[in-house]
């Protein structure tokens, strides 16, 4: 049963159909599929293969923009299901895409995750330039700051945090987090972060490591 909703689900992502991917979404839900395993096993490997189809010039913006719209909305039902964790764990947490960047569905499954394991999340959105994880992590009094970057090319936006962070004597009073598709432990090795996360929920064992460390 719920290898066929995961194929519904990858379907209608390649189709960019939104209304089918609800009805996938929804469909999940009610016969009791865990939301963050309907996302990784139907509709993540869905995207991907967009993202596949799109890079090999077999498949064109304009239809990227539809399966993108279709898991934005399928990935807003999934995200409202996440069930809430049983334990609270205290720690204030801003996360964020980089400036440049307007890739956002990673990042608000991973706020989405990070509530519901009961962090306090400071969401400073997409394209955010750097001051507004800094001001932001001041001001919401937060202990780590995590960063998305979808794009190559603003991956350098990750390690213009950390320098910031120095300049600002601040570095060493947060932890940093990074993730990202193109994103990998060796690259948060080289910039000096703190934690790499290659999914949401790696990104909660990670913070809780941190956490602890
Ligand atoms: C959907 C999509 C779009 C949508 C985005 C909609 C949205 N609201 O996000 C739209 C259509 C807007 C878009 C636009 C563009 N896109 Co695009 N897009 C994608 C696509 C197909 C899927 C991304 C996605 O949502 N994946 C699903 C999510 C769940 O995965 P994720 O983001 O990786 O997040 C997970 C983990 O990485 C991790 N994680 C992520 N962030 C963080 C942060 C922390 C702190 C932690 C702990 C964990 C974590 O947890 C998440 C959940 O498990 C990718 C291909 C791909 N496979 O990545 C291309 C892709 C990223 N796009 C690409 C390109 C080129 C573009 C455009 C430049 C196209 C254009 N010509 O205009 C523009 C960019 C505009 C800009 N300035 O940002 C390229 C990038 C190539 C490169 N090397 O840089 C890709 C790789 C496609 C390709 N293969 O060519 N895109």
């Amino acid at each position: 049963m719920s290898e066929s909703i995961y194929k519904e689900a990858m379907a209608a992502i390649l189709k960019g159909d939104a209304e089918k991917a609800l009805d996938a979404a929804n469909k999940g839900i009610d016969t009791g599929i865990a939301p963050l395993d309907l996302m990784n096993n139907g509709f993540i490997p869905g995207i991907n293969q967009v993202g596949d189809l799109f890079e090999t010039g077999r498949l064109f913006l304009p239809q990227l923009v539809l399966s993108a719209t279709a898991m934005e909305k399928a990935t807003e039902i999934i995200n409202a299901a996440i069930p809430g964790g049983q334990e609270s764990v205290s720690a204030k947490i801003v996360v964020g895409t980089v400036e440049g960047d307007v890739h956002d569905i990673g990042k608000t499954i991973v706020v989405a995750l990070f509530k519901a394991n009961g962090f306090d999340v400071l969401d400073v959105g997409r394209d955010a330039p750097l001051e507004r994880f800094i001001d932001g992590a001041e001001k919401f009094g937060a202990d780590i700051i995590g960063s998305s970057t979808l794009l190559t090319t603003t991956m350098a936006m990750q390690k213009q945090l950390e320098d910031e962070l120095k300049k600002a004597g601040l570095r060493d009073k947060y932890k940093t987090i990074v993730g990202g598709a193109p994103v990998t432990q060796r690259w948060a090795d080289r910039i000096g972060a703190d934690a790499y996360a290659q999914d949401a929920s790696d990104g909660v064992r990670k913070i809780k490591e941190l956490l602890q460390g």
